[in-house]
């Protein structure tokens, strides 16, 4: 279903960035929230940075076949394709992106790797920790072939995240003590908000537990530089049935006489874990919490100092320096905006400021680079299977009263 291309696709087939090595084009399967957050970044990055090689949008991918052509245009797409497989058989696709529910994440990038392409995939990495072992192995292998594969943790992407990170690597703030952070949400909130497949085990693995507390444990182990080394846990179900949404329901769990349907994920999780140099953390995903629609906030104590970020500020860091004069000690604010900071010397002057979105330039940026390099991008399929793991024992120590569950590694 070709789409005559887009001028500055030939642009970049013809290497624009000069550097003479060859375009990166890409192959994205998914054209939902997410298709369309990467559809940006694949858009904008080659226009901010200068990469490499260039990406070009070659293709996108979904099983309507109307709506996929109608987000090929919305998105600036050069070809829509109804099937993954196809998509993957084209000899003119390098990269594939998969953002598609995660109970196709481990099919598409197997066959993705195994037909020699790098892989991008959204997070979690896979439904179930055997599913991203299947792709760490593949990953591993195919990185033997010159074939590179990440994980889609786009809060690392930040600038002010990514300043964190340096400044704990950097020991501004000791040994750290404490790692508290929450991913609320309140979509839920109506038990009147249909079945859909993010409230369905089969198709999403786990409920706020995948989707919220996947990120907030990489960006925890990403901040702290550690890897968890146990959890203890609660997970809850607040609203157990729900209204089938339209269209098919094949393979729903059980459907009560009313017609409503189960819901066969976790609402929300409760959990908390150690670091292998000391700290403890905890951590909060829920999707319940009235008020508070994509409230992202981690805070680090440390014997020197404390860093906190919150989503909703996110071109801001608070700094506590525990080594200042108590006289006039306290948390202060970094505008992270300037050239300095991570990413944004790229962008705009200082205090202009970048949003939610940016965070998929950046990620394109990394990928980008990484594999023009030859270099395994972070995250990683390895990683993105120990988060998986963390998922494991969270689920597990919660069906086992909280009782406290070591990290498998
Ligand atoms: C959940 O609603 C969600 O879309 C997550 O799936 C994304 O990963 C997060 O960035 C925003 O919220």
């Amino acid at each position: 279903m070709g789409q005559p291309q887009q001028p500055d696709q030939a642009e970049a087939e013809a290497g624009a960035t000069g550097s003479g090595n060859p375009p990166l084009r890409v192959g994205m399967v998914g054209y939902a929230f997410m298709g369309a957050a990467h559809s940006q970044g694949w858009r904008t990055v080659g226009r901010v940075f200068d990469l490499p090689r260039s990406p070009v949008m070659a293709a996108i991918c979904g099983r309507d076949e109307a709506a996929v052509r109608a987000a090929a245009d919305r998105h600036g797409w050069a070809t829509a394709e109804s099937d993954w497989r196809a998509l993957i058989a084209r000899d003119d696709i390098d990269l594939v992106d998969i953002c598609t529910p995660g109970d196709s994440h481990a099919e598409i990038a197997l066959a993705a790797l195994a037909a020699g392409k790098h892989v991008l995939c959204e997070k979690p990495l896979a439904n179930s920790v055997e599913e991203a072992e299947a792709m760490a192995v593949a990953a591993e292998e195919a990185y033997a072939r010159g074939q590179l594969a990440m994980v889609g943790f786009n809060y690392r992407r930040l600038p002010a995240t990514a300043l964190a990170r340096s400044m704990v690597a950097e020991g501004r703030l000791g040994s750290l003590r404490h790692v508290r952070v929450t991913y609320l949400q309140d979509w839920l909130m109506d038990p009147e908000f249909p079945l859909t497949w993010r409230l369905r085990k089969e198709l999403a693995g786990s409920g706020a537990l995948g989707d919220l507390g996947a990120h907030i444990i990489d960006l925890a182990q990403y901040l702290v530089g550690e890897r968890l080394t146990g959890v203890s846990a609660l997970t809850e179900t607040f609203v157990k049935e729900r209204p089938l949404p339209g269209g098919p329901t094949s393979g729903l769990s059980a459907v009560s006489a009313t017609g409503a349907g189960q819901v066969t994920v976790d609402d929300a999780a409760l959990f908390t874990g150690r670091f292998p140099s000391g700290a403890l953390a905890s951590f909060e995903a829920t999707r319940y919490a009235t008020g508070r629609k994509n409230s992202l906030r981690i805070e680090l104590n440390g014997s020197h100092g404390s860093i906190a970020f919150d989503l909703e500020r996110l071109n801001e860091l608070a700094y506590h320096d525990g080594t200042e004069p108590a006289a006039h000690a306290g948390f202060r604010r970094i505008l992270v905006t300037e050239p300095e900071h991570p990413y944004l010397d790229a962008w705009w002057p200082p205090g202009h400021g970048l949003g939610y979105e940016h965070t998929f330039v950046h990620q394109a940026r990394d990928l980008v680079h990484a594999i023009a390099e030859g270099r395994q991008p972070e995250p990683s399929f390895a990683d993105g299977l120990q988060v998986q793991r963390v998922l494991a024992a969270v689920e597990e120590s919660a069906e086992k009263n909280s009782v406290y569950t070591p990290i498998a590694v």
